[in-house]
């Protein structure tokens, strides 16, 4: 059903959903706030005169000019922006809708785009990447440097039979090695597969056998919360008993030193090998659709899909939107607080500032209570002028009060950015007035691991910012609000966000799946006229001013701190458990996550419901999946509220988990007398 009706319910509940009451500030955060937010920031007039777009009429003549061509648009801007080995002859084909083919003829090479081309002049000796573990130290590359680390990883890979088109699974922390990876993967042509090392063993084998890897890259472990905490044993528990045959060898970073297994013939340490291999590995020219990466995320059905990006379009993308959204200058220290395995550590951490020569900011920690000040410290430490993190921390950072920024000098940052899930007007606020000193224009920027790159987003010197809103979309983005049968909705009416173009960064199918690719974002809305459009599965609304407010997620996947999950995978983590007979899973607002997870389980017959119960039942998830999808809260019962045609009415559970009332048409219900146990 994707009428009217729905998408106004979902919508509503979303709004509460996502901007529920919070508990962090004295003014009510709500819906209606968000409804009637009416500041206006302007661009700063010395970031607008410098600025590569310095106002809104530049930006709307750029739009303008990509839509009117948008063939020249995009091929001149790859063109200009990236190095080719061999030139594309066509721009875009997309004869074969939804599967686009972009800059083809082409050849080009990501790792080459990142370092090669800084190699000559001054731009060598520049930073390239800033690292810092969580103990302090600290380690930094020169775009030398990091050349011949990437070269060196590269011949090892090779050393290990990897060869183009070998798939690659990282599974590592945050360190200078993930990133050295990823370039040497793709300087070799061999697509590679981050899995977040926040996953558990069970998440990484689904992956591994996905994707048939032919190689593991990890570490014994990383610093966590000023611990260590293993990842090599999550590596030897995903390929024991021969559950992934295709992978042939682990190569293991020693990070922590803590005491590992390697298994002969297949195990070898990074500084054995990598260390060993010259420095010397030229670029491997790969055609613009060549497999670039696959990354795993969360969708409304099933187990997580591989995202698929390929070579060219994707560097573009990656490219040209940091170039935007940033407006970056040479001499800016650049820092993304994301993790590598998800896609804004892939598009912002590692390829987007490097493909610009930019010097970019690792950093394995978090704030932690032994140090709450720990991203504010390595502003000031850095001298870092751009951040970019996600309302998650943002809403933290709120709560324990400014007394802990206010402690840092941190007058080097000139710009401020978040991603991941919507911000509320009052933490976006709070980022601009005790982060960015009331001087920082935010980019508040909306996009996903299927758009590659970042989709709506201010310019930060052209485009005048609302708190709460991701304002307008980027040159070259056909962004709209439908209905369900795709015509455009009015200004303030809620409905889905859409694209209605392709783009070179878009995914390009799901692994193994193509038919999982069209169903999930092609065939939900088919307008009359026959032309595809792509759905996000986000509602929101666009204001009289154009401008795009996003609410969140109108399909089944929920958002806890910026991280992804399909409530079915973590239901069918929950029915994988032996006392479990059925499980239904849905978020509920949360002050600090955005959501929090809530499940509602029956039992099989004769289990009893106990904390010990509840307990195992989210370490069970735990291990399923990771430590970010245990539910925060579960709560046993002897039915489920479902339709006479058995579907669970997830929007009772919603109304339930959130403490609200049960609104709304109850009488599809089978059994009324399931809601009145359920309440008490
Ligand atoms: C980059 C990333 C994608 C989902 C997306 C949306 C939410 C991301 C947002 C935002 C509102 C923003 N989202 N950025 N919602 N405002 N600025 O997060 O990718 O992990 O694939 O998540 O995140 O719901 O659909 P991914």
């Amino acid at each position: 059903d994707t009428g009217r009706g729905t998408v106004d319910r979902l919508l509503r509940t979303l709004a509460t959903t996502v901007f529920g009451p919070p508990a962090v500030t004295e003014s009510n955060t709500s819906i209606e706030s968000v409804l009637q937010e009416q500041r206006v920031f302007q661009p700063p007039a010395e970031m607008a005169a410098a600025a590569r777009i310095g106002s809104l009429e530049s930006y709307r003549a750029m739009a303008a000019a990509a839509t009117k061509d948008p063939d020249g648009f995009w091929g001149e801007a790859a063109r200009r922006e990236l190095h080719w080995f061999e030139p594309f002859h066509t721009v875009l084909d997309w004869s074969e809708p939804p599967f686009a083919r972009w800059f083809e003829g082409g050849t080009t090479n990501l790792s080459y785009n990142c370092l090669d081309r800084h190699l000559e002049g001054a731009k060598a000796e520049k930073t390239a990447l800033i690292w810092e573990g969580e103990p302090g130290d600290v380690r930094r590359f020169s775009y030398r440097e990091l050349h011949a680390e990437v070269c060196k990883a590269a011949n090892a890979l090779k050393a290990m039979g990897i060869g183009k088109g070998d798939l690659v699974a990282l599974y590592m922390p945050m360190i200078p090695e993930a990133a050295i990876a990823m370039l040497a993967c793709a300087r070799i042509g061999a697509p590679h597969s981050v899995v977040f090392g926040g996953f558990s063993a069970e998440a990484l084998r689904d992956r591994l056998k996905d994707g048939e890897a032919k190689a593991v890259i990890t570490a014994d472990g990383g610093f966590r919360k000023d611990k260590p905490v293993s990842l090599k044993p999550a590596v030897d528990a995903a390929l024991a008993e021969g559950a992934c045959p295709s992978v042939t060898g682990v190569l293991v970073v020693q990070r922590t030193k803590q005491p590992v297994e390697m298994v002969a013939g297949r195990d070898q340490w990074w500084h054995d090998l990598v260390d060993a291999q010259g420095s010397d590995c030229p670029a491997e020219p790969m055609a613009s659709e060549d497999r670039l990466f696959v990354l795993y995320t969360s969708g409304s059905t099933g187990k997580p899909k591989g995202v698929v990006h390929t070579t060219a379009g994707y560097n573009l993308w990656a490219h040209l939107t940091f170039q935007w959204i940033f407006d970056i200058r040479d001499n800016d220290v650049y820092w993304c607080t994301a993790d590598v395995g998800w896609i804004t550590g892939h598009s912002y951490i590692v390829y987007g500032p490097l493909s610009n020569g930019a010097t970019t900011v690792m950093y394995e920690g978090a704030p932690r209570p032994s140090k709450p000040g720990a991203f504010w410290e390595l502003i000031q430490k850095h001298g870092i002028t751009i951040f970019y993190t996600a309302p998650t921390a943002i809403r933290a950072f709120m709560k324990s009060g400014r007394q802990v920024p206010d402690q840092f000098d941190m007058s080097s940052l000139r710009l401020l950015g978040t991603v991941g899930e919507p911000i509320n007007p009052e933490a976006w606020m709070w980022y601009r007035d005790v982060i960015g000193g009331n001087r920082c224009p935010i980019v508040d920027t909306w996009w996903q691991t299927e758009t590659g790159g970042v989709m709506i987003s201010p310019l930060p010197g052209a485009t005048p910012t609302k708190p709460g809103s991701a304002t307008l979309p980027l040159p070259g983005i056909q962004a709209d609000i439908v209905d369900g049968e795709g015509n455009s909705c009015g200004p303030d009416e809620g409905g889905y966000l859409a694209v209605r173009a392709p783009w070179p960064g878009m995914m390009r199918t799901v692994h193994g799946n193509p038919q999982r690719f069209r169903e999930s974002y092609w065939e939900h809305i088919r307008p009359a006229d026959g032309s595809y459009l792509y759905f996000a599965g986000d509602g929101a609304r666009r204001d009289a001013d154009g401008y795009f407010w996003v609410m969140g997620r109108v399909d089944d996947v929920i958002n806890v701190s910026g991280h992804r999950l399909g409530t079915m995978e973590i239901e069918s983590a929950l029915v994988s458990h032996p006392a479990v007979a059925e499980a239904a899973v849905v978020g509920r607002p949360d002050d600090l996550k955005g959501e929090g997870i809530v499940a509602f389980v029956t039992l099989e017959s004769g289990r009893e419901s106990s904390d010990d119960l509840i307990k195992q039942l989210r370490a069970h998830v735990g291990t399923e999946i990771g430590p970010i999808a245990r539910p925060d809260e579960i709560r046993c019962s002897d039915a489920l509220p479902k339709t006479r045609s058995g579907k669970i009415m997830r929007r009772i559970l919603r109304a339930l988990a959130a403490g609200q009332e049960v609104s709304g048409d109850t009488s599809t219900l089978e059994d009324r007398s399931v809601l009145d146990r359920l309440r008490a």
